[in-house]
């Protein structure tokens, strides 16, 4: 270590010291910002709030913060000098509901909007000029709490800029919700979508079933509801009575957050369920819902269960003002439905023609219980249907497409898509990174920022246009438990929750916000890093801190602060860095050393991030706009001076920046003018790092050769695309390989993913395996492997991993023997040098209990 530490040097480079520009650190980024000449406005002693009318509360309000911190007495009078609240019906049309106009000079602050709404997000962009601890909540001396001098004319782009909290996978109580919503309030979003019922939990005070509650708010081996999550047997729970509601809803009002909440009918209600098991359909009906669970749907033919929404629906609707209440309406299980009597003689009564238009009875059914009471509904986009009620809302979640659908249909909508709204993804780039989900792709801030609600709208009519109401976040938290890693640790559930949402969630305010040619994402990072997080550690939020990324060529590793003047911390030695480990000046040059074990962490407010492990090599090559734009979209790019050896290599897109991935519709290698390697396979490089890499054998490279990769490059909706092309040669094995099972593969991942060398692709069993099922690899020749792994379930995340299993190997194809047994669903093992295998194999010992996911052996 010594040795190598001697090597190492730490270069200064002034190209890093990045010079700070670029206006005071607002998100999100308001329409328009003009910075002023002059020194701008000190809060101090003699400081009036200036208000009339109802422009009085919001000025109490914004005084009272500043009060409580700054320790200055600021009156709010009819008139006076300092900070000037004004209501000016007249500003309208230029600023709508939520816009306002702020002035900051010496003589103070004036802030102008049509509306209360306006008004208030005024007050909060002028909190976001002062010091962040202005958000401590308690008084702070020796602060000079200066306002810049400044001009900003504002108003958002959407009405709707909202965020999903699930609370019935996980119950996270009124402190953690009010922290949410201050947070909320700060990034000017305005819908709080609280998802309050699900198959694990009953979350809210029913007093007419009070079942609900008693029984179906608690789970664990003691209770009636299983348990599903991590730890099985214990009893977890709890439950808003409707005081807390009306408490929270009131919390939400003053901070102009209007809160929709969701009952998830009629799948997703194994909790209703347990508790009212009447509500059930008759009959055996069959399957399992999305997350596994059986008979967890109401019967739409009991007119009890429309007696039981209407009574829960009132109860809730004195609660919530609100005019939307959600009514969920996702994943239902409809052949649960099929065997019913009930259901039968209702499809012949009404003349309904299948199970998905059983759901469009139901839905209707609602809308009728709604109207009746001056409400609306909103549904997951599964509800859509031409039979629907126009004012019914749709949260499109699947995708942009149906919300597209809906909007030309005549249906309000909401978007959040999972790709880049669904904040129980994992996040990419870092390792130590907590459980999480997977399915929807990896969502990082920058994956959530260069989501366009309109991207795709082009073409739809204004009408249409004008029914996309906005945006919208979600957290699930199946995943969202304490959690222990090597790098990390999330004490408690609110913190993961916290962890999960923020800073992504700050993304999305200015996805909701700023006009979409304002918004720059190097940008949002210079303003997150400056501005937003400090804002959150002063509410108490834990929020992810963003990790850098780095690069190596010619033995020198460049990093990439994750924002101006961030904290970063390395070692060489493959070590988590601490507080205290070496700081990130300039780019580090590695003498000999191995970028592989380069490791780096962003240390802030004490705490640090998740790990960076290993520098990338640097692009062997780079597209950009300019690129894509030209002729057909063959592109030849000279990779002699990094693509030098035979072997298995391989090409990976590295999407940088830019509003467009960029479609590859296959790779091709030329040495000196003659084809020597092709991957044909069609795939994109989006922020998402997903199905981004080719495959290239390799074989000879005659020296001084001219090597040329070839690729057909699209870009996706546009040419506003920059990445880089890195080209890693392979260290493991990759042999020719025949995968069996008995049971088959699943759609497109059928067995020979397993050995297709791309870990972008898998088998997925399509059964169910028993105990002494076995998936076998058989190599067209022997290899020599000294260590074997293989890895089940789904990457990242926990879903469909062999639960009960050993990895076996064979020299003969006769005798089997074991080198580990699964656990976490991975199983590995060492092998001597020099033992020859000819074949692999997965042994299952128990009965599964889900498909299992079979990912590629990794041999080395
Ligand atoms: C799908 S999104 C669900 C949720 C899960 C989520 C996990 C939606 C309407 N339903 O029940 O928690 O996926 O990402």
């Amino acid at each position: 270590m010594d040795g190598v530490m001697k090597c190492l040097s730490v270069w200064m480079a002034l190209g890093m010291l990045v010079p700070v520009s670029g206006g005071p650190a607002l998100v999100p980024l308001p329409a328009m910002v003009e910075e002023l000449p002059g020194d701008g406005y000190v809060l101090g002693a003699g400081t009036v709030v200036a208000a009339a009318g109802e422009a009085v509360e919001e000025a109490e309000a914004l005084a009272g913060r500043l009060r409580g911190v700054t320790g200055h007495a600021l009156p709010v009078a009819g008139e006076g000098a300092g900070v000037m609240l004004r209501l000016e019906p007249g500003l309208q049309e230029l600023l709508g509901a939520e816009g306002y106009l702020l002035e900051a000079g010496p003589g103070g602050v004036r802030i102008e909007a049509a509306g209360r709404a306006g008004l208030f997000y005024g007050g909060q962009t002028l909190l976001q000029l002062l010091p962040a601890q202005v958000y401590g909540g308690k008084r702070v001396d020796g602060v000079e709490w200066r306002v810049p001098a400044v001009r900003i004319e504002d108003r958002p782009r959407f009405g709707w800029r909202g965020f999903m909290l699930d609370e019935s996978r996980q119950f996270f109580g009124v402190e953690h919700v009010k922290r949410l919503l201050d947070a909320m309030a700060v990034h000017k979003l305005n819908r709080f979508h609280w998802h309050l019922t699900d198959d694990e939990g009953w979350r809210v005070e029913i007093k007419a079933y009070p079942k609900l509650t008693s029984v179906g708010a608690w789970r664990g081996s003691e209770c009636a509801l299983p348990n599903p999550r991590e730890e099985k047997h214990k009893r977890y729970g709890g439950f808003y009575t409707q005081e807390q509601l009306r408490e929270v809803v009131a919390y939400a009002k003053e901070r102009h957050i209007e809160i929709m909440p969701e009952v998830d009918l009629p799948g997703h209600s194994l909790a209703i369920v347990t508790a009212y098991p009447e509500f059930l359909p008759e009959g055996a009906g069959g399957g399992v819902s999305a997350q596994g669970f059986r008979a967890n749907a109401l019967s739409p033919a009991k007119e009890e269960v429309y007696r039981f929404v209407e009574t829960v629906f009132g109860e809730l609707s004195a609660v919530f003002p609100f005019e939307y209440i959600h009514i969920g309406g996702d994943e239902v299980n409809h052949n649960a439905w099929k065997d019913c009597p009930q259901i039968k003689a209702l499809m012949e009564r009404e003349r309904i023609a299948n199970l998905h238009e059983v759901q469009v009875y139901f839905t209707q059914r609602l809308e009728k219980i709604f109207a009746a009471r001056g409400k609306r509904i909103f549904g997951w986009n599964e509800v859509l249907d031409e039979r629907l009620d126009r004012g019914t809302g749709i949260l499109s979640w699947t995708g942009t497409a149906p919300g597209y659908q809906a909007a030309r249909m005549g249906f309000p909508v909401v978007m959040a898509p999972g790709a880049h709204c669904y904040y129980d993804m994992i996040y990419p780039g870092a390792q130590g990174e907590p459980k999480s989900h997977w399915w929807a792709g990896p969502v990082s801030a920058a994956r959530t920022y260069e989501f366009d609600p309109m991207a795709a709208g082009g073409n739809l009519p204004k009408e249409a246009k004008e029914r996309i109401l906005g945006v919208h976040a979600a957290l699930w938290t199946e995943f969202v438990e304490p959690w222990k890693g090597d790098v990390l640790e999330l004490p408690t559930y609110a913190s993961h929750a916290d962890y999960k949402t923020w800073p992504r969630l700050a993304a999305l305010a200015e996805v909701g916000w700023t006009p979409q040619a304002r918004r720059d994402y190097d940008d949002f990072e210079r303003r997150l890093g400056l501005g937003s997080l400090g804002r959150l550690q002063q509410l108490g939020v834990h929020f992810r801190i963003p990790v850098p990324t780095a690069t190596v060529k010619d033995g020198r590793i460049r990093v990439r602060l994750p924002f101006p003047g961030a904290d970063v911390r390395y070692t060489l030695d493959g070590s988590v860095p601490g507080a205290d480990s070496a700081r990130v000046e300039g780019p580090v040059v590695l003498a000999g050393g191995d970028p592989a074990k380069f490791r780096a962490r962003t240390f802030f407010g004490g705490r640090g991030s998740t790990m960076l492990a290993g520098a990338e090599p640097e692009g062997a090559a780079n597209w950009h706009p300019e690129l894509l734009g030209k002729g057909d979209g063959l592109v030849d790019f000279d990779v002699s001076a990094e693509l030098n050896a035979p072997g298995i290599w391989r090409a990976v897109f590295r999407f940088v920046k830019g509003a467009h991935a960029v479609e590859v519709s296959g790779v091709e290698l030329w040495i000196n003018d003659a084809l020597v390697a092709r991957d044909a396979h069609a795939g994109r490089a989006g922020s998402a790092h997903r199905d981004n890499t080719w495959r290239l054998v390799v074989p000879a490279v005659p020296p001084g050769a001219k090597v040329v990769l070839r690729a057909r490059l699209k870009g996706d909706g546009g040419n506003d695309s920059h990445g880089a092309i890195v080209l890693v040669k392979s260290g493991r094995l990759e042999p020719a390989a025949r995968v069996e099972c008995r049971i088959g593969g699943y759609q497109r991942s059928t067995a020979e993913k397993a050995a297709d060398w791309d870990d972008g692709t898998f088998l997925w069993l399509a059964d169910h395996p028993k105990a002494g099922d076995v998936v076998t690899w058989t190599f067209a020749e022997g290899v020599e492997p000294t260590s074997v792994a293989v890895e089940t379930g789904e990457r990242g995340g926990t879903k469909d991993q062999a639960v009960g299993a050993l990895l076996e190997v064979t020299s003969d194809g006769r005798s089997w023997r074991s080198v580990g047994a699964f656990q976490y669903g991975k199983a590995q093992g060492g092998l001597p040098a020099g033992t020859r295998i000819t074949g692999l194999r997965i042994r299952f010992t128990e009965n599964q209990s889900t498909w299992v996911i079979v990912q590629d052996p990794v041999l080395r």
